[in-house]
């Protein structure tokens, strides 16, 4: 089955997440597919691309497929694993990608998201970061892409929380570029998309490319590096961590033990 459904038209590439009856949740076959998407839209010379759920999502993306992720002892956020890969692909991928958003986008929806260059969004959106309800601890590669979105206070807010961020606010933290009506979205989206292809590519391509490298984070010490994969390790080692992912398939509130 497909799911996710790709089309590329007056060299704008539309890549819809098509699978509804699990609220886009990001299983591998999806990310595999968006991936795939991602390289024809690459090879074709694409000038934007759009990300998409189905028009009138009530959820955009729903997160990582809890059901994929690890019980215990491996890293769930770990660098190889594919939607850290459709990550590094969206942000280095050489055309604007925007982000067309309806419905609520949870974990690591939220990432993606954010990973996208323009974020469009109607008043259904809503922005919740779950990993503390999960018990995960979320990667340091991952709170960069808040980081160079957000103020800090607002990430530590959404993180600490996991409460949504509905659009009003997204839109004045800066997640949202525009906030735009049901009616009006895909036209408002798509002319943006097509004002990007009208520029010179190879301009856009190298000023996308000079802002990654200028936001990618401050050069960090080995040893900071490895204290906070070593502190990353015991939480997702941990008995809270298994207590979070088991609790949500059991569809219960877990409880943490601070262990
Ligand atoms: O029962 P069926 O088979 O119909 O499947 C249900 C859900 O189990 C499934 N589904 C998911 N399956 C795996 N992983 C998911 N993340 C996921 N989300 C949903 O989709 C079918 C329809 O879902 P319902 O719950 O029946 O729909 P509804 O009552 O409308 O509720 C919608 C929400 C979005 C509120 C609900 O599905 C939900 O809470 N989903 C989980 C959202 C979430 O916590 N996502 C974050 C996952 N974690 C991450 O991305 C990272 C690891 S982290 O947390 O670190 O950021």
């Amino acid at each position: 089955m497909a799911l996710v459904v790709s089309k590329l038209e007056k060299s704008i590439g539309t890549i819809t997440l098509n699978h509804h009856e699990k609220l886009n949740c990001l299983n591998r076959e999806l990310i595999t597919q968006t991936i795939q998407a991602l390289h024809e839209f690459e090879r074709a010379k694409a000038k934007a691309v759009v990300l998409r759920a189905m028009p009138g999502a009530k959820v955009w993306c729903a997160g990582h497929d809890v059901n994929e992720l690890p019980l215990a002892g491996d890293d769930p956020l770990g660098y190889t694993i594919p939607f850290e890969q459709l990550l590094r692909q969206v942000i280095a991928f050489p055309a604007p990608v925007i982000a067309l958003i309806e419905g609520g986008v949870w974990g690591g929806g939220c990432d993606l998201a954010l990973s996208c260059d323009i974020l469009i969004g109607t008043n259904t959106v809503s922005f919740t970061m779950t990993p503390a309800k999960l018990g995960i601890p979320y990667n340091a590669s991952g709170l960069n892409h808040f980081i160079r979105v957000m103020g800090l206070h607002k990430v530590k807010e959404m993180l600490f929380t996991a409460q949504p961020v509905p659009a009003e606010d997204a839109l004045r933290v800066g997640i949202l570029n525009h906030l735009v009506s049901r009616d009006e979205v895909d036209t408002f989206t798509y002319e943006l998309a097509s004002r990007i292809c009208r520029n010179s590519p190879l301009a856009v391509q190298v000023i996308k490319a000079q802002l990654r490298f200028l936001t990618q984070g401050h050069l960090m010490p080995v040893e900071a590096f490895e204290e906070i994969e070593a502190t990353r390790r015991r939480v997702y080692q941990s008995a809270d961590y298994r207590e979070g992912i088991t609790a949500f398939k059991e569809k219960r509130a877990p409880e943490f033990k601070g262990q």
